[in-house]
């Protein structure tokens, strides 16, 4: 029968555009997942940080933190020292000391906060958000009622005086 003869080639063919379309489909796949996470691996902002070993909130903001591009080196060993060597007046403090880019990071600063600090490049010790405010990244989400307290980040000079570097929650006026 001439039948099968005339359609094998056709169906060959057709099989074979198929393979090539799903080949390219692969390796665009392939190449999607692949590139964000060498980008992630090359650029992400080294940080260290002191916090005790079993704050949970602390572990939440580095999660943040993370998912933003940073890269965390981590001190258990609490941070109360390392804020006083530092020269961050204690009533600044919260549960977490980092550094960053020769900048003092404390508490649950946001990360878009900190890459603004680190693109604009102020003379200043560093940001703090002081005490633990409910609705900042990590003390944030369902586990606290999605509850957003209004909080400042504040930008801290090297004397210790501050300034808003941003307001966050605040109530309309
Ligand atoms: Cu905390």
């Amino acid at each position: 029968m001439p039948t099968p003869l005339f359609l094998s080639p056709l169906r060959a063919s057709h099989s074979g555009l198929q393979r090539r379309h799903l080949l390219a489909s692969l390796s665009a796949l392939a190449a999607a997942l692949a590139a964000p996470r060498l980008v992630r691996a090359a650029q992400a902002t080294p940080v260290e940080i002191w916090k005790d070993p079993s704050c949970g909130c602390c572990h939440d903001w580095i999660t943040h933190m993370e998912a933003n591009g940073f890269h965390f080196t981590i001190h258990d060993t609490g941070n109360n020292a390392v804020r006083a060597r530092l020269g961050l007046p204690q009533k600044l403090g919260s549960c977490h000391t980092a550094l960053v880019g020769g900048y003092l990071i404390e508490g649950h600063v946001p990360a878009s906060d900190v890459r603004a600090l680190l693109q604009q490049k102020p003379k200043a010790l560093g940001l703090a958000v002081p005490g633990m405010p409910v609705g900042s990244p990590g003390m944030d989400g369902p586990a606290y009622g999605n509850r957003r307290d209004p909080y400042d980040v504040l930008l801290v000079a090297r004397n210790g005086s501050t300034r808003v570097f941003k307001s966050y929650h605040q109530a309309p006026r």
